[in-house]
């Protein structure tokens, strides 16, 4: 044991304390170009990003840079030259603000993270280079290839890990924990798991082959599993590509306690059972929104329950593109226990060739008969759905007005409500799946500003020209369009 000159106990020399500086710099003015957007509860003020890129700049100083590499040693100092050879390795050495670089090629081992960073100081963990991490054979049920808990103030970027007993990247009982870039794939539950914990974000992640777990007992749970989370972004992840069914599989679940949270802009397809899922099971699901994800080749494109009891309140559904699903394109259901629901705003969503042709089954938006209130169906576009375009079943008279319904079998069936618009929305290629508005589109005006999202699926400011448009496209000019929506990007000073 030595002592490094900041005064901390070290094993072996210190990993090199260098060329962080500038990747801080670069962050600070990240954090000065975007403000956070962990939920409503975690927008910060511009004169709080300030101080925060103030505190990276001036703590960064003592931060180490660490290295691991397949062809390292454990006894090495985790230097450039002389890197570790083992992830956790580095995990039981790192300190706050460290930043912990690990080389290309395969490592299989159960990565415990045994230290937090600090509000300031978040502790990173890279990949450099294609980075594989695999499951040991004796990883048991429950347990996670990437392990954390009870740890705050953790970052873990660009990994692939895979072939897990149970999960891929796991997180229980902690706090300021970002996924970011990260792929999983052949895990026997979920991909990526988080549990009773605070101020999460998982972000630009790719989740497949999860939940292969078929056994009789546990469940396999969900492609990206969100429980009891109070404050989460769970943003611009790939899921997609998973057989699991018997006791999970869905792709995003915000389930039980899930409070203020957004799942946006994910695209997920391809599951043997639901796309996106709030259940509060027996907890109290609210606060949430689900916004701009493209959900299609999955049972249901989005789905809402209460399965043991709970209720689920203030949730806002708008600006998804939902298509090709086997089942209901959004629903409400009456599953299991069937808890309450409260205020559910469906708004300016496009929900296209839902249902099963073979069973002649199917819809665009449907509320089934349970304790509803406060529902909000609004300038969306149910265009070709099998069945119907638009159903409620709750007897509890939701808000509906100013959707477009276009076709289905059992049209005549349809709650058609307010001011509603029929007819062929006129999209720019369906067969493409492009959803935007041709300039003769019914749908373009035809909607209203009432609770109505301020932008569109792209990012466009709505509305443009006299009205709000139905659909999650505001149709405009070629030429109106701003410049590409920069990519959001969550940085380390986001969250703590
Ligand atoms: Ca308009």
């Amino acid at each position: 044991m030595t002592t490094s000159g900041s005064g901390r106990p070290m094993l072996g020399v210190a990993c090199k304390a260098s060329g962080y500086n500038e990747e801080a710099e670069k962050t600070a003015s990240l954090a000065d170009r975007s403000l956070p957007r962990i939920g409503a509860t975690m927008m910060l003020r511009p004169a709080q990003v300030a101080a925060v890129s103030f505190l990276l700049l001036a703590a960064t100083a003592h931060a180490a840079v660490c290295f691991v590499d397949p062809a390292g040693a454990d006894r090495n100092p985790g230097t450039e030259d002389r890197p570790w050879k083992t992830i956790q390795r580095a995990a039981d050495a790192a300190k706050p603000g460290d930043r912990v670089m690990v080389r290309k090629g395969t490592y299989t081992e159960r990565v415990q993270l045994n230290a937090s960073g600090k509000p300031d100081l978040p502790i990173t963990f890279e990949a450099a280079g294609e980075v594989i991490v695999k499951g040991p054979a004796s990883l048991q049920h429950w347990e996670a290839i990437v392990d954390i808990r009870k740890k705050t103030h953790l970052v873990i970027k660009g990994f692939r890990v895979q072939d897990s007993n149970w999960f891929g990247i796991g997180i229980h009982n902690s706090q300021h924990i970002l996924v970011q870039n990260c792929a999983t794939a052949n895990t026997q539950a979920s991909g990526i798991y988080a549990r009773d914990s605070e101020q999460i974000v998982v972000e630009g992640n790719d989740v497949s082959m999860a939940c292969l777990y078929e056994g009789d007992k546990g469940g396999s749970q969900e492609c990206i599993s969100i429980a009891s989370v109070k404050g989460f972004r769970v943003v611009g992840n790939k899921v997609h590509d998973t057989t699991g069914k018997k006791h999970g599989g869905e792709g995003i679940d915000a389930k039980e306690s899930a409070q203020d949270g957004v799942i946006e802009s994910n695209t997920v397809w391809n599951l043997p059972r639901l796309g996106i899922y709030v259940d509060s099971w027996n907890g109290l699901a609210k606060g949430l929104v689900v916004r701009k994800n493209v959900v299609h080749d999955c049972s249901c494109g989005i789905a809402v329950s209460s399965e043991d009891g709970g209720t689920v309140q203030d949730l806002t559904i708008a600006n998804n593109l939902i298509y090709n699903n086997r089942e209901r394109g959004i629903v409400i259901s009456a599953w299991e226990k069937n808890g309450p629901k409260r205020n559910i705003v469906i708004v300016n969503n496009t929900a296209v060739g839902n249902g099963s042709r073979q069973a002649n089954w199917g819809s665009g938006i449907a509320i089934e008969k349970t304790d509803a209130t406060g529902v909000v169906i609004r300038n969306n576009i149910c265009s070709r759905n099998v069945g119907n375009q638009i159903l409620d079943e709750s007897g509890h008279g939701p808000a509906v007005d100013h959707n477009l319904l276009d076709g289905g079998r059992k049209g005549a069936n349809d709650t058609k409500g307010e001011a509603a618009v029929r007819g062929d929305p006129l999209f720019v290629d369906a067969a493409k799946a492009d959803f935007h508005l041709l300039s003769n589109s019914p749908a373009i005006n035809a909607g209203t500003e009432k609770l109505a999202p301020t932008d569109d699926f792209d990012g466009f400011p709505r509305p443009y020209g006299p009205a709000f448009d139905i659909g999650a496209y505001e149709a405009h000019p070629e030429g109106a369009k701003p410049g590409a929506a920069k990519p959001k990007v969550t940085t380390p000073a986001e969250f703590r």
